[in-house]
């Protein structure tokens, strides 16, 4: 995922990118024709904001920013295909998204209609929700935030709404809670529509459909509840003598009514509980169809007034919401309520202050349909509805369409004239640069009258160009499908180049984006194969026009953070004392900090740089380090103190290396090493197996599972094993007897093993996507030791294969018995296993072996040896 230009990276950017370079370079060792783009998500309010508060224009803002955090990149070695860049903000690029507009436009997926949207009426403009204050005050002007309807552009990603649920099916490589996430924004939910016939003197007013899930409490319906937006509340339907009492009601209760959903997973209950449930009686009635009931019809803010029919049944005996608005409103007492579902014994749980949620059989209360079970009393019920002719089966969703026009100057314009609509060859409508930021009354496009009144390009007669500019959002729902052809300047891109390219193997990205802008782009990307913009190939996975094959959401980097322990204030690092290793004391109290880890924020002063930790301990541990603390999806804990294990890990590769290079200068070694089993001694076997594990699930890792985290610690152990042998072989030699700590200056005679150099060679490969600075330099030094000129990049090397005949070479666990006690277990390779000589060598050879063996009987002779195999 690309950024946002903001001017400095975070440790965030940190992560993600050094997980996706890790992939790519990977991939391209692997032989792939790799796509690393990078590029930039450049419009947005920051930029504006800069400029009303720095009187610096957003280009200039955002130019800087995107050559400061570029070169940010480049120190952390981040291979990226600069040639693709692209910047969203650029006419280059925003003329296509304007072009898509107009695509979704002409195929009735781009409309305009009234929507509720923040208002604030000070700086006279639309506010985004995320600038709203908890006391619902704007962020900057401090007013009062209203709720205004006002003419606004949607895409209708409703209409995509199955497909968008239907094909998570086909995700399989996403992360699950990210579907999950996904399906309950989606918020798929069947059930029935009915129609009340309302009661009016002369039958004027239409009849009232109510959504429910639960057409089966039907017959305990009390009461009827329409959100503050319902066409009922209009003053010809209202009796003259409520119109007060109910329109003051509906002006007060505005400001409380739900606009947009809030999460996820928020249940209406939440939101209705929140608002306490306030309502009143509109004075109107309505019949229940199914009893001939009379029902009282009452308007309450926590109806969602763009939810099923913006009407809600009231049933109190089966709803907990239901039950609370009828006792706060007086609607009906206790003892009155009818119970129209008796729970099956099993269920009885399920009833909870008299309420019982749950499915279960009818009862009296339900006329002809008493002794039914709640799913077939819903199917007679709608079945008899439909048959009557006022009620049927409808499935909702809780999508919303997509409202993206912004009041504000920093977006991609929206291409419209009003009067007809733009011929798409006057594209782009370019932002006019020369605008004054003053942060106050109308978006400085409306200001600007040069550039709003224009001609119809159809009548010729004046016209104006819509002010609103996009969300950025829309900028990024197709940016991925750019980055395959980024300089075309005929189509956003090429259906061939396209087609033999998607869907994106692999996508990297924050979890926050797990709705909207892994829905937008799915919505885009679909639309764009129903165009036919571009092609699938049948065999492409994961098909039907779905962007991301594979999705890995990396978790966040959290800041260590230092509190006072008496009253919670975050504390400057300037506060401690960090004098004793791993407990600092605070300077003023001598007292231990509270410690934990946070999210980083200037407030708490846990932030960490980039730049600084790269320069303090270089790229490739700082790499490694942020791949290894944990796994990819998981929050990492940034503890500075523990990045100098890598460095000391790296130092103890670069310790082998020079082994090697040291060897070669004493004995000519050969570039093909002698690798084949039947050559070899055990440790050999031994070793070759597990340099050749140790590349399958290296290999198994960076291409399938992704657990980055293992890499580095089967690295590790490589490294440990390497380092082991050789002390291992040297101490066995004679000549080494007192010097059993690897020292091999001091045997320069000894040529080491073609395995044990194999072995330093491949690491250093497996090294290399991770670490690409201390591998390259490696490299270079390795590999001139066959041949001075040679100067291929690692890059350009091939991936290490896998030889399985090493896998073939197996061992059995065998337990080594001293005086009838079982002392420790041993892996015995099968290839000796009969060997009763080799094996007790093996034994008196093995850590364990010199502890129990050659300690005590060190010089004596074992009386007997029973060797059973
Ligand atoms: C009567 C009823 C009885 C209901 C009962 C539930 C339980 P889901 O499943 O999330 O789709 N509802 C319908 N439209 C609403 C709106 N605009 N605002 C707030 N609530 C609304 O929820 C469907 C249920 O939410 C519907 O079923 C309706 O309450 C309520 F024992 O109808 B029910």
């Amino acid at each position: 995922m690309f950024p946002y230009p903001s001017g400095f990276l975070h440790m965030g950017h940190v992560r993600v990118y050094t997980i996706s370079d890790t992939i790519a370079r990977f991939r391209k060792m692997l032989g792939y024709e790799v796509i690393h783009p990078m590029g930039w998500d450049a419009f947005g309010l920051p930029a504006e904001n800069a400029a009303i508060e720095r009187n610096i224009h957003p280009v200039k803002w955002t130019t800087k920013n995107i050559a400061v955090m570029k070169n940010q990149m480049e120190k952390m070695l981040t291979d990226f295909d600069w040639e693709r860049e692209i910047t969203t903000c650029k006419p280059d690029y925003y003329k296509w998204t304007q072009y898509l507009f107009l695509q979704l436009y002409k195929n009735r997926l781009a409309y305009q209609k009234e929507a509720i949207v923040n208002w604030d009426p000070v700086d006279k403009t639309v506010l985004a929700n995320e600038q709203v204050d908890a006391e619902g005050n704007s962020w900057r002007s401090g007013a009062k935030v209203e709720h205004r309807k006002l003419k606004q552009w949607f895409f209708k990603i409703t209409d995509y709404a199955e497909q968008l649920l239907a094909d998570l099916e086909l995700l399989n490589k996403w992360p699950d809670h990210v579907k999950q996430m996904q399906r309950n924004w989606i918020g798929k939910s069947e059930g029935a529509e009915f129609d009340f016939p309302m009661k009016s003197k002369n039958n004027s007013i239409p009849p009232l459909k109510v959504f429910t899930s639960r057409p089966d409490t039907i017959f305990g319906v009390h009461y009827l509840v329409v959100s503050l937006n319902h066409p009922l509340l209009s003053k010809e339907y209202i009796p003259q003598e409520n119109h007060a009492k109910v329109f003051d009601f509906v002006e007060t209760a505005k400001g409380q009514e739900v606009i947009e959903r809030i999460g996820d997973n928020k249940t209406k209950q939440d939101e209705y509980l929140k608002f306490g449930i306030p309502g009143i009686h509109t004075g109107l009635y309505a019949t229940n169809p199914f009893t001939g009931e009379s029902l009282p019809i009452y308007v309450s803010p926590y109806v969602l007034s763009d939810y099923g029919s913006g009407a809600v049944m009231g049933v109190p005996a089966h709803d907990k919401r239901d039950w609370e608005f009828t006792s706060i409103n007086k609607i009906a007492n206790d003892n009155e309520i009818r119970r129209v579902v008796e729970p099956l014994s099993i269920e009885k749980d399920k009833t909870e202050n008299q309420v019982y949620t749950g499915y279960g059989i009818l009862t009296s209360e339900s006329g002809a349909y008493k002794g039914l079970k709640t799913v077939d009393a819903m199917q007679a019920i709608v079945r008899d509805a439909q048959k009557a002719g006022f009620g049927r089966w409808v499935t909702q969703y809780r999508l919303r369409d997509w409202l993206l026009s912004r009041q504000r100057y920093w977006g991609t314009p929206i291409p419209m004239i009003h009067c007809e609509k733009l011929p798409e060859c006057e594209l782009p409508v370019l932002l006019p640069s020369n605008v004054s930021f003053t942060g106050r009354g109308e978006s400085p496009l409306k200001q600007d009258k040069d550039w709003m009144n224009c001609k119809c390009p159809k009548c010729h007669g004046p016209a104006t160009r819509d002010t609103d500019t996009m969300d950025t959002f829309v900028d990024s729902s197709w940016y991925f499908l750019r980055f395959v052809d980024p300089k075309n300047l005929m189509e956003p891109f090429s259906s061939s180049i396209a087609s033999s390219l998607l869907p994106v193997d692999v996508y990297v990205g924050g979890v926050e984006h797990a709705i909207l802008h892994l829905l937008y782009a799915r919505f885009f990307s679909k639309f764009m194969l129903h165009q036919k913009m571009y092609d699938e190939n049948e065999k492409r996975q994961p098909g039907n026009g779905e962007p991301f094959k594979v999705l890995i959401t990396q978790g966040m980097v959290q800041g260590k953070t230092y509190k006072d322990p008496v009253n919670g204030r975050f504390l400057k690092p300037e506060e401690l004392d960090f004098s004793s290793p791993g407990a600092p004391v605070q300077k003023s109290t001598g007292q231990l900090p509270i410690i934990s880890f946070e999210k980083m924020s200037k407030r708490k002063y846990n932030g960490v740089d980039p730049e600084a930790i790269i320069e303090k301990h270089g790229a490739d541990s700082t790499r490694l380090f942020i791949l290894f603390k944990a796994p990819v999806s998981e929050i990492l804990e940034w503890d500075d103190s523990s990045i100098i294990g890598m460095q000391r890990w790296l130092n103890r590769v670069w310790r082998l290396i020079e082994l090697v290079l040291e060897d070669s200068k004493n004995n000519t070694n050969s570039e093909q090493h002698d690798l084949s089993v039947d050559n070899m001694n055990e440790q050999d076997i031994d070793t070759y197996r597990i340099i050749n594990l140790t590349v399958k699930e290296v290999t198994n890792a960076l291409s399938e599972t992704y657990t980055l985290n293992t890499v580095v610690s089967d690295l590790i152990k490589l490294t440990n094993h390497l380092n082991n042998s050789i002390t291992t072989s040297h101490s066995r030699s004679p000549s080494n007897k007192n010097n059993k700590e690897t020292n091999l200056d001091s045997d320069t005679s000894s040529s080491l093993s073609p395995v044990f150099v194999y072995g330093v060679e491949t690491l250093v490969k497996l090294l290399a996507p991770m670490a690409p600075s201390f591998a390259e330099e490696s490299w270079e030094f390795l590999k001139k030791r066959y041949d001075n000129n040679k100067t291929r990049s690692i890059f350009e090397e091939s991936w290490p294969k896998i030889d399985s005949t090493s896998f073939s070479v197996n061992k059995v666990n065998c337990a080594i018995q001293i005086n009838g006690k079982t002392r420790f277990v041993l892996e015995i390779p099968t290839t000796i296993i009969k060997n009763q000589s080799a094996v007790e060598q093996l034994i008196r050879d093995s850590s364990e072996g010199k502890k129990w063996v050659n300690g005590k009987y060190a010089n004596k002779k074992l009386s007997r040896v029973i060797h059973v195999s």
